[in-house]
This record gives C-alpha cells, structure tokens and sequence, in this order.
C-alpha cells in the first residue's frame, strides 16, 4: 500500500460528552461492529466478571466512572480506526482537552432524555477552537426522551451550529425499532435480541416494504414518512464540506447499549470523518504526507500494567513514516532518543508495532525525557505549539504518614504530575521539597491518593489549602517584582520554572493587575 494510501485511509477522533451519556459503552460496541472485539463487556455492571475495555484503571473499575482517557486502534474494512475514548466528569477535563488536540474530529454524545448538558457545551467550544468536525449521536433511544426534532433544534441554538439527521429513529410509542438511513433511503430494522453482546440483526428495507408496516403498523409508516417529508422539506441540505469546516454536524440516533445504530456511526466515520490533518507548527504548517517523519507527546501514563512499572508516552504521528527503534529528536531539549519497543494500543493491551503513519496513536518507552506537548521528529527541526495546562482551583499539601517513604513519595509526585494528574508548585527557598499541589477538580487529589498507595506503596493525607485561584505571571518583569516585593502574595513555581502567584480570592490579583506596572495573569500555562 502506498503511504499516501495509508494516510489516506486512517481516521482518528475522540468520542466525548457529559458523564454518563454512554462513550465508554458505544467504544466498545464500535470495536464489536468493527470485528476487534467479540463480545462486549457490560459497562458498569458490577456482578459481570468483564469490565469495558476502555475503563482498564482500578479505580475506574470501582467506580464505573472513565478516570483517564484510552486509546484504541483497530481495522475495520478499508479504515484503520484510532479511537480515543475520553473522561466526561469535569474533574479530569485536562485529559479529555489533552486528547482533543491529538485526533481530527469527534463525535459528541447526547443523552436522549437529557439533551445539550453543561459538559457538552464546554466540550463543544473546545472542538470549535480546534476547529474539529463534530458528529453527534443522540444515544439511549432505547428509553423514552425528548422528540428528535427538538433535541436538534437544543443543539443548534446552544452549540451556534448547523444540524443535519444523517439517520432518523423509527421509534413507535416509545419502543425504538431502527433508523432510517437518509442517504440511502433505507429503513433499518433491528432484531431485539440478547443483551447487546453480539451484533445484532438488522434487516434493510425499502420504505414501501410491506415487512415495514407489518413491523411497526401502517399509521407509524404514515407517521414517519410524513416525519421525513417534513426534514427534506425544513432541514438543511448536507453538506460534506460545511461537515469538514465545523459549520454542521450531522446527526445520528442510536443505542449502544442494545448496538442499535451503531453500525451506521461506524460506517458514516468510515466514510466522512476527516483522514489525518495537517498540524500548524512554529515553522509553518506540516502536512501528513511530508515524509519528514514528526508526531507529539499529548499524554504520558505511568504503571498502566502493574506487571510492567514503567511510563509510556502518547504520540500523535503528524507526518512522514514512524519506525521501531528510529532514533529522534526531542524539539524541546534538542536531545536525540530512540524508540525502542513501541506500541500501539487496545486500551491497557498493547503490542509491539514495526511501523505507524500520520493520524495513529504510538505508546513509546519513555526513560523520563519526554514531556506532554513534546515535538519528535527527524529531519529538519519542527516544534508543534505545546499543550497547555489550566490553573488548578483546589489546593493542598501532603502529610506524609511514614517519614522513611519520602523517597518514594517525591518520585511519586514527579511522576503523576508529569502525567498531568495533578500539578505541583514550589516555594522558593525550598527546592522541589515540600510543594503545593494543585488540581482542576477535586476527584484529580482522590486519584492521586489512590495511585501513591498502590502504586508507590505511599501512604498519604492530603490537608487542603485555602488556595483558589492561581495565575502564571506574565508581561513585564516590572510586574512580577512587584508581587514578590509584598508579603500578601504568595509567588511559586510551576515544574518549569515559570512564576505563578496563588491566592485565595480574586480580589488581591484584580488589585495587583491595576497597581503593578507591565503585570499580566494568565490562567493557562504559557506553552
Ligand atoms: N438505556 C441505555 N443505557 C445506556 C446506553 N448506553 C449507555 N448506557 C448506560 O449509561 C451508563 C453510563 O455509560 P458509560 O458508557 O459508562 O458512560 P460514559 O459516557 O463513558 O461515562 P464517563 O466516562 O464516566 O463520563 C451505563 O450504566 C450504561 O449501561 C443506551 O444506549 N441505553
Ligand atoms: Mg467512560
């Protein structure tokens, strides 16, 4: 196959929503239409013996709850699929807006008895500052919800955007039957069968299809013609184009949890999804096809087999081909590494690849000189714009229990906030000893207990600090004299060295931005 063949046919995106809307369960009914996985594992059903694939971490397990975000990559007819699978609750929105900056498009998740939700909304804004095409697919049709015409009506007032039913519910008194495929002018009938564990049965079907009226009745087929005569009528025509520049997004109704749909998502991604995007970088913009080879780091995790202590980087392949035991640049600190052993991923299955192209996501051995937002690249010199953090709104300091695991305890902090668990502030005067630590949500600090017990063998409290608000101190260096001359505001550092200054309140910042000369706050991290 030729490369650009290979570029040409991959599809990466993120499948994101508010919690709860179904993401982790419609991953794994995409790898069971995708034919990666034979039989799906029910979310959250705590007397079953198998857990998603996706929610691999203990906690997430415990919880039922996506903690960390998954990657996923599987074949499926003519496609490669490298599906990132992302965390809806808040508290580790980090995560999911590091994933969004590593795929080329979305697909967002609605609950069909709750529409537009406020995650949705911050998710969504995200997407169109990234410019990402979004589908949408309003899930859970199998339980009673709002009509689908509203639904889309919510989304194109709240989220500012066009909407287009690629598929449309063919639901009668509330009993969901199938789609009817727009394009195809197809209506799709499923068998209600099993518990969504295998495929299920679908038959397709013309609308004058006399098996339809016998299915469903002949008032519910008068019903839904008039339904779809009424979308030809008022909707909006579709538009791959206006899809690929983020003006519409198409809509899809479906179940995950009982596969319905399912197979039309996989199939309209397949054919409309974006394959890989070219990636703007300090030197100008670097096309997938460029056959320099660069990719970057977008997420690092630590210990993700327990049988295998050790801490694996995330990349995004950007251009040119990616080879096992290809020696590298690092952009950031000019050093050159070679990638050993490489993987590609099925959550926390990995296995070793030989070879990657633009658009797939590669787990590279990290010996500790890789961090997020890191460019590689062979050739001449690219640096992708890094990934910025956001300024954590929860504090605290750690109480160690044991005094003799301070070793461990210090390794441990590293590590996880390099991962961007959680973030950490140092004092001046005290070197790395002793830091602050901040989080974006609360949950980040109970993740952070967790994984030093079990995995560094630590045990730890956390005595929270009346910090809320932290700012990276920017502008003239006018600025930053200032604040440090007072003893009213407490100035630290972030990992690498950039001022930031915490306070408890906003008021003494709004104070200090009026009186300090050439003083400017940021709350996200200078990249
Ligand atoms: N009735 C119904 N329930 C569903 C459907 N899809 C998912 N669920 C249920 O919704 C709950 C949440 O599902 P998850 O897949 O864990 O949701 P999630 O979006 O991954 O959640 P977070 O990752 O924690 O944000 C589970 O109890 C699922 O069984 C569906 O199509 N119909
Ligand atoms: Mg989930």
């Amino acid at each position: 196959m030729s490369f650009d063949h290979e570029v040409g046919r991959r599809r990466t995106f993120a499948i994101i929503s508010h919690p709860d809307a179904g993401k982790t369960t419609l991953t794994e009914k995409l790898l069971l239409y995708g034919g990666a996985l034979h039989i799906a594992g029910a979310v959250k059903s705590r007397k079953a013996a198998r857990h998603a694939v996706s929610d691999w971490m203990e906690m997430e397990k415990e919880k039922g709850i996506s903690i960390t975000s998954s990657v996923l990559q599987f074949d499926h007819e003519e496609r490669r699929f490298n599906l990132l699978d992302t965390p809806g609750h808040a508290d580790f929105s980090e995560d999911t807006y590091r994933t969004l900056a590593a795929v080329d498009s979305a697909v967002m998740l609605i609950d069909n008895a709750k529409g537009v939700e406020s995650r949705t909304l911050k998710l969504f804004e995200v997407c169109r500052l990234r410019k990402l095409p979004v589908m949408t697919m309003v899930n859970k049709m199998d339980r009673p919800g709002l009509d689908p015409l509203d639904l889309m009506d919510q989304v194109a007032t709240t989220l500012n955007i066009r909407t287009v039913a690629l598929n449309w519910p063919i639901r009668v008194e509330n009993e969901f039957h199938g789609v009817y495929d727009r394009r195809t002018k197809r209506a799709l009938l499923y068998e209600r069968e099993g518990a969504g564990t295998d495929v299920v049965p679908e038959l397709s079907m013309t609308m004058d299809d006399p098996r339809l009226a016998e299915r469903i009745g002949p008032a519910a087929v008068e019903e839904l013609l008039e339904e779809l005569e009424l979308l030809d009528e008022a909707g909006d025509p579709w538009s791959v184009d206006d899809f690929l520049a983020g003006e519409v997004t198409p809509f899809f109704f479906g179940s995950a949890m009982t596969n319905f749909g399912v197979g039309q998502l996989l199939a309209a991604l397949g054919e409309l999804a974006p394959s890989p995007l070219p990636r703007q970088s300090v030197e100008g913009e670097r096309s997938p096809n460029d056959e320099a080879f660069s990719g970057f780091i977008f997420k690092i995790q630590a210990n993700m087999n327990p049988r295998h202590r050790d801490r694996i980087a995330f990349m995004r392949v950007v251009s040119g081909k990616f080879q096992r035991d290809m020696s590298v640049v690092v952009a950031r600190s000019n050093k050159s590494l070679r990638l050993k052993k490489p993987h590609t991923f099925m959550a926390s299955e990995r296995s070793i690849v030989d070879d990657a192209h633009p658009g797939d996501i590669v787990g590279l051995y990290d010996p500790g000189e890789l961090r997020l937002g890191d460019t590689l690249y062979v050739g001449p010199r690219v640096e992708f714009r890094g990934i910025p953090r956001f300024a954590p709104e929860h504090f605290a300091r750690v109480r160690l229990k044991d005094p003799t695991r301070r070793k461990h305890l210090q390794n441990g902090l590293t590590q996880l906030s390099q991962e961007g668990t959680i973030q950490l502030f140092y004092r001046e005067g005290l070197g790395r000893a002793d830091p602050y630590l901040g989080a974006v949500g609360l949950l980040q600090f109970e993740v952070l207990k967790v994984r030093l017990r079990n995995e560094y063998k630590t045990q730890a409290d956390l005595e929270s600090s009346p910090y809320t608000v932290a700012r990276w101190i920017a502008g003239e260096p006018t600025g930053l004299e200032w604040l440090q001359k007072r003893n009213d505001y407490l100035v630290v550092e972030d990992r690498y060295g950039h001022p930031v200054v915490l306070s408890a309140t906003p008021w003494p910042l709004n104070y200090a931005l009026q009186e300090a000369r050439g003083l400017e706050l940021l709350d996200v991290s200078p990249l």
